[in-house]
Parts: C-alpha cells; structure tokens; sequence
C-alpha cells in the first residue's frame, strides 16, 4: 500500500498525507455513525467546556461495527503495519468532530509523553491514522505540525502540571510544553498545517510536535483518529492506568480485511 517513496518522506517528516484512500459513501457511512455515537451518553463520550458540543469519543470501535472493521481496513491498517514494522493492536480510537465555534483547541503536545507517562508504553513505536471526514482546511481548526520534530524526546522540557488523567481529555492538559520552548522549536522546524479532502489519510508519529486551533468556520471539521502500537511494545504497569478504552491493554494483533471495511461479509 505505501510505496518506499511514501515510507522515505514518512521517516524524513514524521507524517504523511495519503489524499483520497477513502470515497464519499464511504465517509458518510463514517460521518452518520459518527453522528450517531455523539449522541450517546456514555463514558468515552467528551463534551466541550459548554457542557452542550462534544470534543471527543473516545473507542469509536467498540461502539461501532464499522468503525471497528475500519480499524482493520487495508487503508488504515497496512500503513501502520508497515511503518512500525509488523503485528499491531489499537491502543486508543478517538472521534473529533471539532464543532464550529465552540470547538476548543488541543495545545502543542507529543502523544507519546502521555502514552509513556500515563500508560507506561515502552517505547515511540506507535502512531496516529487519522482520517478526514469533512474537508479540512484553514479555517476550520487543521492539525498543526512540526515536520522532523517525531526525532525528539522532549521529556526534559514537558511539565506535568495537573494531577488526573481527566486533564488530558479537555482543552487545558496536564502535560504542558514550555512558550519558549514551542517559540524556539518553530524557528527551528517550521510550523504547517495538515490540509484535505474528506476521505484523506494523515499517518503521524507518536512523537510528531502537534496541535490544532479552534474551529472558526461555521461548519464542522470531523476527524477520526486510531492510535496503533506495535505488539513488541509492551505497556508497563503503572500505579493508576487509565481506562481501557483510553489505553488498551490487551495487545492482540490486527488482521486485515480482504475488502473495503464498507462490504460486511455477506452470512
Ligand atoms: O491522552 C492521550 O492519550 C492523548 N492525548 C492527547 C493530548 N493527544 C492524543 C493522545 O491520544
Ligand atoms: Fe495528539
């Protein structure tokens, strides 16, 4: 599926943008379940600081029959399979349907920092494949990126300044990397943002510097996000794991589907 060219800029960048693996039935089919699940009132279920728009939902497939074979797609699955070279399972699935307005932003941040600190993952061997939705462009709250910042640890320079793993889900998160840090990463990496048509594909590293603004477009911008780790990349036991459905423990391999997640197997 990625060609070695793709796997080149992926090692080079920290991410890749892989336009149009997805067609339009495709992410309504996504787009309505998508809907459906936001207006479940359940645990893995966000809501901004409004109390009324949600930020996230949290295990899409475990809710889900075809978020959960989208998360077996070739074209989710096999990137991910490739870049981290071999069997992986679903650490975390988010939905992101960042609403017009009052769509809060996601501060500058390594995922990883939080997977080693809060999960115990061993190592920056796991990913995000992030699906567009909606179309994303720079109006409506795109990721932010620092191309080549995945080669970083910034442990020295990221602060736990909050206490509660509930302080990772809202807009004012508990690990914080310093103003003058971020200013002096920018110079040094360059700031761009990750743009597309619905049904675009964005694979980045777990260690890839990013962020997103707020949403000011009037419309939403719905991203569905899956974390993927490697089976030999083990979680530890720490002293007070998050939930399941924020950091899976059971690190069952992933087969891929033979066909589009959108074909149920006939019975
Ligand atoms: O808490 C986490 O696992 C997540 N935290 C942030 C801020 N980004 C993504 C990651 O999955
Ligand atoms: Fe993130």
């Amino acid at each position: 599926m990625l060609t070695p060219q793709d796997v080149e800029i992926y090692r080079e960048r920290g991410y890749l943008l892989l336009p149009d693996r997805f067609d339009a039935a495709e992410t309504d089919l996504l787009l309505s379940e998508a809907c459906r699940l936001a207006a479940l009132d359940i645990p893995q279920r966000i809501m901004e600081s409004d109390g009324e728009q949600v930020r996230s939902v949290y295990a899409v497939h475990h809710h889900s029959a075809a978020f959960e074979r989208f998360t077996r797609d070739a074209r989710t699955l096999e990137p991910a399979r490739t870049l981290l070279d071999g069997d992986v399972y679903i650490h975390q699935t988010q939905l992101n349907p960042k609403a017009p307005f009052t769509g809060d932003v996601w501060d500058w941040h390594q995922d990883y920092l939080y997977w080693e600190r809060d999960d115990g993952m061993a190592e920056p061997r796991a990913l995000n494949v992030a699906v567009f939705l909606d179309e994303v462009n720079e109006f409506n709250g795109p990721v932010f990126v620092m191309p080549g910042s995945h080669r970083l640890s910034l442990d020295r320079q990221t602060k736990t300044v909050r206490d509660g793993w509930e302080n990772t889900l809202n807009a004012d998160f508990r690990h914080k990397i310093t103003p003058e840090v971020l200013g002096e990463l920018a110079d040094t990496y360059g700031l761009e943002s990750v743009r597309g048509r619905p049904g675009t594909v964005c694979v980045f590293d777990g260690r890839l510097l990013h962020c997103s603004p707020p949403n000011l477009s009037g419309r939403p911008r719905t991203i569905i996000f899956i974390r993927y780790n490697s089976v030999h990349n083990p979680l530890r036991p720490v002293p007070d794991p998050r939930p399941e459905w924020l950091a899976n423990r059971d690190p069952r391999p992933l087969e891929v589907l033979s066909r589009p997640f959108s074909v149920p197997v006939a019975r």
